[in-house]
């Protein structure tokens, strides 16, 4: 990608966080076909060209309206000669070779049912694909299969939490989260974060952020909470993890999937009148509960989109010169740890992100 200074002032910015994206995606045939490409490197573990179709795909989701002709691409960053030459097949043909090949293909499509099972990643998938596995059922039915316990909710529970998530549910699951937080710590708060934060209609889980006025307070929350599903009967599936974030740590080049705040990811049954003709669903749930003062990266940082959180930190470095993560900003030249508080990130939020953090100085 070339720098954004070489641009004109309306040009689209390199990076994810410098732009504003809309919710309606003008140029899907074009962006899910480089997500299959993207997927299957994925699928590979070759992160790294995978990322660059991620790109690709981003900027095509930010556009205002579909592209009308090849020549648009000219001026849009991220679009290497090979995504040219797949979105001017897709634009001749309908579709793209490569792609129909990707998604006929074994391995790809037994990657992508496997992966599909809540704690099932790609070494896993793998690793059942190369013994010859290809179905669920034989999967389960290989004696020298051990699944762990994430894997075994995910197989009990697959159909539910393979089914999209509504707000509507997303909602209901919020009054559910709140009554327990604010029953084992009344002046606790609950806020919806991820891909619902960002506005979207539908995702494959509703994630929660608490805020915890006095320091110390999130190190017990979520057991309690997690105790008071239990009570209510409506806990599934709870995989507790306690905080390991220490406050001297600073920020890191890598860009890291998981943060060091205590955090649960759950199975909640949602009651509620079903298609399958049951009173409730099982929901996938994540509970993340930051200590007061780091409250504003937490919430930066699990409202995602992931593309967005990596060029937010891209930014900061490369733009200027300060490390970015879950808990901190952090000032190369100075040495000095920047803590946002909620104020100034409200401010961000309205300014655009990547725009601001140039203006951080507090
Ligand atoms: P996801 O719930 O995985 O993604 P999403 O909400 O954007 O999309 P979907 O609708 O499919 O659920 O993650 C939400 C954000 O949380 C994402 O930006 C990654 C971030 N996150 C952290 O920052 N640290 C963590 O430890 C974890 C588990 C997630
Ligand atoms: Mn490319
Ligand atoms: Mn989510
Ligand atoms: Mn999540």
């Amino acid at each position: 990608c070339a720098h954004p200074s070489a641009k004109p002032e309306s040009a689209v910015s390199p990076y994810a966080c410098q732009r504003r994206t809309t919710l309606n995606n003008h140029n899907k045939i074009f962006t899910d076909a480089l997500e299959v490409l993207a997927e299957n490197l994925e699928f590979c573990g070759n992160q790294g060209p995978s990322l660059a179709f991620r790109r690709a795909a981003s900027v095509l989701k930010s556009l205002p309206e579909a592209l009308r002709c090849l020549e648009e691409t000219q001026h849009l960053p991220c679009l290497g000669e090979h995504c040219r030459a797949i979105i001017e097949e897709i634009s001749e043909c309908g579709s793209c070779s490569r792609v129909e090949e990707i998604l006929n293909d074994e391995r790809y499509r037994t990657m992508k049912l496997f992966s599909s099972v809540f704690g099932v990643g790609p070494k896993t998938a793998e690793n059942w694909f190369c013994r010859g596995l290809r179905t669920f059922e034989q999967v389960l039915n290989e004696p020298s299969i051990r699944l762990n316990r994430m894997q075994t909710a995910g197989f009990l529970f697959y159909e539910d939490i393979s089914k999209p998530v509504s707000r509507t549910e997303a909602s209901a699951l919020k009054i559910i989260v709140e009554e327990a937080v604010i029953c084992v710590n009344p002046s606790a708060t609950v806020s919806i974060t991820g891909g619902f934060r960002r506005g979207k209609e539908f995702g494959h889980d509703v994630d929660f952020i608490i805020k915890t006025p006095e320091a110390g307070q999130e190190d017990t929350i979520l057991p309690a909470v997690i105790e008071r599903f239990k009570s209510q009967s409506i806990l599934l599936y709870s995989d507790l993890q306690e905080s390991t974030f220490d406050l001297r740590q600073l920020p890191t080049h890598r860009f890291e999937a998981m943060d060091h705040f205590s955090k649960c990811f759950l199975i909640l049954k949602l009651k509620g009148e079903q298609e399958t003709g049951r009173d409730w669903r099982a929901v996938r749930v994540d509970l993340v509960a930051p200590p007061l003062e780091r409250y504003a990266y937490a919430l930066l940082g699990w409202s995602g989109s992931t593309l967005f959180e990596r060029d937010l930190r891209r930014f900061a470095r490369l733009e200027r010169g300060k490390l970015l993560d879950n808990h901190v900003l952090y000032d190369k030249a100075t040495e000095a740890v920047l803590i946002i508080c909620l104020a100034v990130l409200r401010t961000l939020h309205h300014e655009g992100f990547g725009g601001a953090i140039a203006g951080v100085t507090v």
